[in-house]
């Protein structure tokens, strides 16, 4: 593997490309995290359409056997695809700031809360939107089960009371840091607000960490952060 070193003199990793698509909720989780890591000056951005079902081709399936987006291939070949390992994978580059935990405890706590998003939330949302919308449309969308897809919505909606209560006790979703845990939620809200399923207005803790979420540049600028010249460093 090639890497450079820094003006500062600190070794900057070497260059990578993440296959993805700009405005899509899971790949926001790495867009999310390449941002707080600093990193992304080191992505080479791959646009794959969904909407066109080039994921679900030889040539991508090829990269990643579960047909999703995002994957990150490094200089040496290796692909690496889920937003977890991706995520762990950038966070084991550097230290600072820590994503997944410093501690074992942390890593544990982390790891859990990420997990419970997705398995309560985010991957629920995106049931719902593959199974009892138009989703991808019909071409890439070859089996629908709306029963299955409308049940996942409203597991969807009850976690949000879940992720309410808990943000009710601690400034995030895993504790007192920013975490993984956060961005994986800040993932399913995007889903969730893209197939119309708003957070209820009483989940008033759950409205106001959304809110600070919001504010980071990391969120603030994820779309637009593969245009070179508009994101900010
Ligand atoms: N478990 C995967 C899920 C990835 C995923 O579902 N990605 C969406 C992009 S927003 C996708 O590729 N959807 C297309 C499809 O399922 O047909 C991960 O964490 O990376």
């Amino acid at each position: 593997m090639s890497s450079d070193i820094s003006e500062s003199g600190t070794t900057k990793p070497p260059m990578m490309k993440l296959y993805d698509w700009p405005t899509g909720p899971y790949p926001a989780r790495v867009r999310i995290a390449l941002a707080e890591k600093g990193l992304r000056s080191r992505i080479d951005f791959v646009t794959v359409d969904l909407w066109k079902g080039e994921h679900k081709k030889p040539e991508f399936l090829a990269r990643n056997y579960s047909g999703t987006l995002p994957v990150l291939e490094l200089d040496d070949g290796t692909l690496i695809a889920e937003c977890t390992a991706i995520t762990e994978y950038l966070d084991a580059l550097d230290g600072d700031p820590t994503l997944t935990g410093r501690t074992a405890r942390d890593k544990g706590v982390i790891h859990m809360m990420s997990r419970r998003v997705e398995l309560e939330l985010l991957d629920a949302v995106s049931v719902y939107f593959h199974h009892a919308t138009p989703g991808l449309g019909p071409d890439v969308e070859v089996y629908q089960n709306p029963e299955w897809g409308f049940r996942q919505r409203d597991k969807a909606l009850r976690s949000m009371g879940y992720f309410n209560d808990r943000l009710k006790d601690q400034s995030f979703v895993a504790g007192e840091a920013f975490s993984m845990a956060d961005i994986t939620l800040i993932g399913g809200l995007i889903f969730a607000d893209l197939v119309q399923l708003p957070i209820p207005v009483e989940y008033e803790a759950l409205h106001a960490w959304y809110a600070r979420m919001q504010e980071r540049p990391s969120v603030r600028y994820r779309v637009t952060m593969s245009d070179r010249t508009e994101a900010p460093a």
